[in-house]
């Protein structure tokens, strides 16, 4: 396997040839590419971008070229473990397993009723796994601790669409981008994060000069680096720039006065908070000059067309969803919004964290329906054919929030399904007390950081061994078939799921199974039915058309069989007092709005705009710990390392973590380039080499988050804070307060 060719984008093993393709997608990131799997003899060899797939017309991320390494990879667990007396994990029989779980379950059921079970998903599985997730948590444990790693990935997206437009759904998609004059990247790193939407960009720019680039990141990024217009803000300031945009934008009449009034409703409301937003006071708290702010609002004014990306220098930073807000009002006030290169693309991050969102897996309820409308949950329990009394209806409790009910001894069962907590939730050492401490089931491929504290690990099948469907980041499902059986031991997700409900014995209220399906596609007919009517409306997909066609965008219906390339085209919006996704929050408190509240403001079909009042983050350097701490991404490796940092080729170019400082703060530091230096924040430390160059600005670091599930590595995660947005609770993982100590050598 050390000799590799790449052909065009294909991309097989040397010396080999393929028996056959089989159609499938990508795994690694929410841009959702069409991929080919090469097979031969069972075994995967190989993998190719599909030429005529829309989305990425045949090209490959670098990682993606060799996501199928780890399937091969010979420390996979193929047999399901128990923790044993001893405190260690040993072999059992899936019957064992499945027994211990079902067992464990039902006593905390019966002592603590659905508030002391928990599952904690993924954005990486599939619809259908997600679905069944939704289905046995509500309507079977009837607990309403449904959460996933989404909450620290995109639960922001969700809450500042529902909060404008009424309900989740990004209203552009990728087509959006090759047709804008201008496209505004706001803490979006895109040129290591999206790769192939990022060419798609770029290759335009190249050709004919558009689409104009505007970056908003406090480093110099590759994707800064392509800029006409490069924001590098002071961190956690960008509710300051966007105020004074907006205001800007209002005053000097650069605004869609028809749109405005016919398609939305509390300009005013906004007006009299933005209006304290001058240009020279964004300037004093964001370090930019007054030139650039002024020229960002001239350029975001005028502009006739714009697409603005946000990604996670603004969900997991402080204001997260209101600086969310203030882009969609931007959006709404010049009316660049349901039209070809216009609107807010507020990304997903993971191949299909937007899927679990709309079926409901998620804390949302299934179909973009509202927990607060009481005939949305009785339309929910006639297609379950449950009693809605038997639907937990509850406030959605994220992740954080779910530690703390571990450490007070409620939640006792906690089911962790395609996630790596233990290296990926912030504060490290809160995080890993709080697990100890119930029941814990982990469904992982790998051992790792999280099956440390695991009572039962599950071996999945992983991607190319199952089957079903998955949403990126512009509503797009993609179909990815089997293309070769998994290993000898080892369970899809799917399977397990619909085994353990079985073993549950969940029924309806007939007495009958309540998951009746057996396959993943017998899943997504019956998910295609309760989509109906609503938002995400899939009735028009099938698995076939889905592969036929490579993918489909929602809603796809009969009447609209070719999906939608966007929402909202006739500027009437999902905020009917029967039809929004919920009554939306109170923007200081988080208070869940009332449905008198909610009918006082009467959008009724229009776009709300929202209140943008800036908070800055909370914890600020000072004395002790003077330095910004930032994490986030690299290009070579998939968040916790445990597919890349199975990837000799992925490795090599990125085996540890180091911390970029700028070059006049090391000198003053007198830390040379390649030194180790102790970073110390109030939570923890972490001791790694020091990249010296020009790419932070002065008084900030950035450390990789994607270490620490491997022996003696150095994981970021142990600095950062548990501190969450109000209201999509989302925590501020980009910015905490730190220190730099030399330690020489
Ligand atoms: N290579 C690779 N690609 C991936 C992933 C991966 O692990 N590896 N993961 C996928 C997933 S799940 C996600 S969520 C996405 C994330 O994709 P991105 O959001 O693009 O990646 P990050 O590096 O987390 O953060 C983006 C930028 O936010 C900036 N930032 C920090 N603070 C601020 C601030 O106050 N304001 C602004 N405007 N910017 C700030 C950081 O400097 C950073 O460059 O990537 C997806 N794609
Ligand atoms: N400091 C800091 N922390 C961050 C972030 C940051 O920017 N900074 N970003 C956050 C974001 S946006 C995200 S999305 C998270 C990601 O964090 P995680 O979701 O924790 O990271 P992954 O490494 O993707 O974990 C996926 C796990 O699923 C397993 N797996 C792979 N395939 C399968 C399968 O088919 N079935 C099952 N059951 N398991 C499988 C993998 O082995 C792995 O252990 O990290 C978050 N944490
Ligand atoms: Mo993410």
């Amino acid at each position: 396997m050390d000799h590799r060719k790449v052909l065009h984008e294909q991309f097989v093993a040397d010396n080999e040839t393929v028996d056959k393709w089989i159609h499938s997608t990508c795994n690694l990131c929410s841009v959702g590419c069409g991929t080919d799997i090469a097979v031969k003899d069972n075994k995967i060899i190989g993998i190719g971008g599909i030429d005529e797939h829309p989305i990425n017309k045949g090209r490959l991320d670098p990682k993606a070229k060799y996501q199928w390494i780890p399937n091969n990879s010979k420390d996979r667990l193929l047999t399901p473990m128990i923790r044993n007396d001893q405190g260690d994990l040993e072999p059992a029989s899936w019957e064992e397993a499945m027994d211990l779980i079902v067992r464990k379950a039902k006593e905390v059921l019966k002592d603590k009723g659905g508030d002391g079970v928990a599952i904690y998903s993924t954005g990486q599985g599939f619809l259908e796994d997600y679905y069944t997730i939704g289905k046995i948590g509500r309507a079977g444990m009837e607990t309403h601790l449904l959460d996933a790693n989404t909450r620290l990935c995109t639960a922001t997206t969700e809450w500042c669409l529902i909060e404008s437009f009424g309900s989740d759904g990004v209203p552009t998609s990728f087509d959006d981008v090759d047709e804008a004059d201008t496209i505004m990247l706001f803490g979006h790193n895109m040129a290591e994060t999206g790769t192939v939407l990022w060419d798609r960009i770029l290759r335009r720019k190249k050709a004919t000069g558009k689409p104009y680039l505007i970056v908003v990141d406090p480093r110099r990024t590759p994707t800064a680096k392509e800029a006409d217009l490069h924001l590098d803000l002071n961190p956690g300031t960008n509710l300051a720039l966007l105020n004074a945009i907006q205001n800007k934008i209002v005053n000097n009449e650069w605004i869609d006065h028809d749109f405005i009034n016919n398609h939305t409703i509390q300009l005013d409301e906004l007006k009299q908070e933005i209006n304290k937003w001058t240009i020279a006071k964004a300037s004093q708290i964001t370090g930019l000059s007054e030139e650039k702010i002024t020229l960002a609002a001239e350029k975001l004014g005028k502009t006739e067309s714009l697409v603005t990306t946000t990604l996670q220098g603004v969900y997991q930073a402080s204001d997260a969803t209101t600086t969310c807000l203030a882009i969609n009002n931007i959006h709404l006030m010049r009316g660049l919004i349901g039209k070809p290169g216009c609107g807010p693309l507020h990304m997903a991050g993971q191949p299909s964290s937007s899927g679990n969102r709309t079926v409901g897996g998620v804390g949302t309820y299934p179909g973009n329906r509202n927990p607060n409308n009481p005939k949305h949950i009785q339309d929910i329990a006639a297609l379950w054919n449950v009693k809605e009394e038997d639907l937990e209806i509850g406030p959605n409790k994220g992740i954080i929030k779910q530690l703390e009910l571990m450490e007070k001894g409620q939640i006792q069962f906690f089911w962790n399904i395609h996630t790596n907590p233990l290296v990926s939730l912030p504060n490290q050492e809160r995080a890993r007390k709080a697990l100890e401490k119930p029941f814990v089931v982990v469904q992982d491929p790998f051992l790792t950081e999280t099956t440390e504290v695991a009572d039962v690990v599950l071996p999945p099948a992983m991607w190319g061994e199952k089957e079903g469907t998955m949403e990126n980041a512009d509503r797009t499902i993609n179909v990815l078939r089997k293309a070769i059986e998994p290993p000898n031991g080892v369970k899809t997700d799917f399977e397990i799921l619909v085994e353990f409900a079985r073993r549950m014995e969940f029924k309806d209220r007939d007495g009958n199974p309540l998951i009746a399906y057996s396959t993943p596609e017998e899943a997504f007919e019956e998910w295609k039915k309760v989509s109906a009517g609503r938002p995400c409306d899939m009735t028009g997909m099938t698995y076939d058309r889905l592969e036929k066609e490579n993918g489909l965008r929602w809603p796809c219906t009969a009447d609209n069989p070719e999906g939608k390339t966007r929402l909202y085209e006739n500027h009437f919006f999902n905020t009917e007092v029967d039809y929004c996704q919920n009554y939306g929050k109170d923007p200081y408190t988080s208070r869940p709005l009332s449905r008198e509240e909610f009918e006082e403001m009467n959008p009724n079909g229009r776009a709300v705009f929202k209140v943008t009042r800036f908070g800055g983050p909370t914890e600020q350097p000072r004395a002790d710990y003077p330095f910004w701490l930032n994490t986030g991404r690299l290009i070579w490796h998939w968040h916790t390392r445990t597919k890349t940092g199975r990837m000799p080729e992925m490795e090599k170019e990125a085996p540890e973590a180091f911390v970029e400082i700028n070059a006049d703060d090391a000198r003053n530091l007198a830390i040379k380039d390649g030194e180790k230096v102790r970073i110390v924040s109030p939570r923890g430390n972490v001791e790694v080499p020091a990249k010296v160059g020009n790419i932070m600005n002065k008084g900030e670091v950035f450390v990789p988050f994607h270490y620490g599930n491997f022996d003696g590595e150095a994981n970021a995660n142990e600095m950062t804070m548990d501190e969450v947005d109000p209201l999509s609770h989302q925590p501020v993982l980009k910015h905490a307060s730190c220190r730099l100590e030399k330690i020489g050598k």
